[in-house]
């Protein structure tokens, strides 16, 4: 049986995420695209693999069956290699716990900061806005403070919390916060870019999606666009009266 693993996405943080532990592992795997921008993860045979409809989706044959949420995919992966997630406790309970702040809090929440300030208008959210760059700042900040004590993010060794974590922490300076106000969280992001699996990482990404997911984002119709934003004809103005009841 062949040992290749396939792996469905783009690149984006949560597939790069993917792609870093991979290549940490050195395993030969394959990498498919997903035209998200094409609606092609509404597809019924990518919903059949992830019925929510994300990348990526990782399918190995030692398990038998897709697995999506990159968390699990890192987790899966880590004890199938018997790498980077420690053996003993406490610090396998703490890089769990990192791995489970990147997966609730760093990634759902920056990625609503993508989408209320870059890529609407901006001014047309206030609201929100206001509210996901105030996150935002907490979270980077904890992320600094954590890390000027240590090497690594958690479990005293570089781990699946890291590689969780390094690709989203790189939107930084896109999210308009100073680097210089961040030095450790920038050191620790440099640490893991000079690896040599990150950069391997990254040729594979540039070689395997970079092109498709240019054409394709730059194909999408309006309608491809309002199915992946998920925008709907009606956008109820804010109404506080229910929190103070
Ligand atoms: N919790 C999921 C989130 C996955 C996710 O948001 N994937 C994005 C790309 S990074 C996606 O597939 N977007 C397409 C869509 O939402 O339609 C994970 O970590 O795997």
């Amino acid at each position: 049986m062949s040992e290749t693993l396939v792996l469905h996405g783009m690149n984006s943080p949560n597939v790069t995420k993917v792609i870093l532990m991979l290549e940490e592992c050195a395993l030969d795997y394959e990498l498919r695209h997903v035209a998200v921008f094409a609606q092609a993860q509404f597809a019924p045979e990518f919903t059949a693999m992830n019925p929510i409809g994300k990348v990526p989706v990782l399918e190995d044959p030692r398990l038998g069956q897709p697995l999506a949420e990159s968390g699990a995919i890192l987790h899966w992966l880590a004890e199938r290699e018997g790498k980077f997630l420690p053996a003993s406790q406490p610090e396998r309970a703490e890089v769990m716990q990192w791995l489970m702040a990147q997966m609730a809090n760093y990634g759902p929440l920056l990625g609503q900061l993508n989408h209320f300030s870059l890529v609407l208008r901006p001014g047309s959210e206030p609201y929100a806005e206001g509210r996901y760059r105030a996150v935002a700042e907490k979270l980077y900040r904890v992320l600094d403070e954590r890390l000027q004590s240590r090497e690594w993010l958690a479990g005293g060794a570089f781990s699946i919390a890291d590689m969780a974590m390094q690709p989203w922490a790189n939107y930084l300076e896109f999210h308009g916060f100073d680097p210089a106000a961040h030095p450790a969280l920038v050191e620790w992001r440099g640490r893991i870019a000079e690896r040599p699996a990150t950069q391997r990482a990254q040729q594979r990404i540039a070689a395997d999606f970079n092109p498709e997911a240019e054409r394709t984002r730059k194909a999408s119709t309006g309608e491809d666009l309002d199915r992946f934003f998920g925008r709907t004809e009606t956008v109820p103005e804010a109404d506080f009266s229910m929190v103070k009841q």
